[in-house]
């Protein structure tokens, strides 16, 4: 069976983990009738059995002892073509992407690189409105410390940067190919009812939407909520709502123009491009 890799890529606490753990937790018995779906099980699943136990149960997804990069190997089966492919993931700490941006990039990011027919950006980021923006503007422009004592880090950058800066090492690095741009946490975002992600993105992150526009000839913007829900949030009504909703797959969403289950539809778009 032909092996499809996409690299799952992020910054730290981008919602790469939650992501692919709902992926198993939903698609593992092979009965969801989503675009794709588990066929057959993996060789190894262990590492992601074990933050599916969390998931499961509205525990946030930890970091385990298991060493990282985890690669994670689906066998799946697509509904349009009923093509069986081998799945291919790497679990990365974000950290590893982080460095990227300070040009320490590891030999595992380059592999993963090299053999990717296609990028799962995964990033975190709230609204931000232009009011927002001119408020913090003004306050960077009131220098509070002595800035010649200052050394920067790429952790220093604003998010959306940050963001750019990783998305223009990996086109660099892999060129033109299909990028599912997936903002997480989606359950907390001020996107209003009838607007698109695309809208949303534009209005909110223009330097994001602008830089993917002007390099990657396929791509599309999904927002997604791998938990369903911010477990902070949930009082014992919320919670038995949300363990129903897991019963019925109905927990875990995407959104482009309007909500849908089928939370694989961003890595069917990769590899049917
Ligand atoms: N509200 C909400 N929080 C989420 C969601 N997905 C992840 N998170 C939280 O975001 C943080 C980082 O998630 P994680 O998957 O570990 O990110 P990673 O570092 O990219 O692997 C954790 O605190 C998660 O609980 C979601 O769908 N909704
Ligand atoms: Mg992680």
């Amino acid at each position: 069976m032909e092996t499809t890799n996409i690299l799952l890529a992020g910054l730290p606490a981008a919602g790469k983990s939650t992501y692919i753990t709902a992926l198993w937790a939903v698609e593992k018995d092979g009965k969801s009738g989503h675009l794709l779906t588990c066929d057959g099980m993996p060789s190894e699943s262990s590492y992601i059995d074990s933050m599916r136990e969390n998931w499961m149960v509205l525990k946030e997804v930890r970091r385990t002892a298991f060493a990282e990069p985890q690669e994670i190997v689906l066998p799946m089966k697509s509904r349009r073509s009923g093509e069986k492919i081998n799945l291919s993931l790497p679990d990365f700490k974000g950290e590893i992407f982080q460095r990227v941006l300070d040009n320490a990039v590891s030999k595992e990011i380059k592999d993963w690189c090299g053999k990717s027919s296609g990028i799962l950006f995964m990033l975190n980021l709230g609204g931000c409105s232009p009011q927002m923006l001119q408020e913090q503007v003004s306050d960077v422009t009131k220098p509070k410390v002595d800035l010649e004592k200052v050394v920067m880090t790429s952790g220093d950058i604003e998010p959306a940067i940050q963001n750019v800066l990783l998305l223009k090492y990996l086109y660099d690095y892999m060129d033109d190919i299909p990028i599912a741009i997936c903002f997480s946490s989606w359950d907390a975002t001020d996107c209003k009812e009838g607007e698109s992600v695309d809208e949303w993105v534009k209005e909110n992150h223009p330097c994001i939407y602008n830089y993917v526009k002007e390099h990657f000839s396929s791509f599309r913007f999904y927002g997604i909520s791998a938990q369903g829900a911010d477990y902070d949030d949930l009082d014992e009504n919320g919670g038995d709502e949300l363990a129903e909703k897991t019963t019925q797959k109905e927990r875990a969403f995407v959104y482009t123009d309007k909500k849908s289950f089928d939370i694989t539809e961003p890595i069917d778009f990769l590899i049917s491009e």
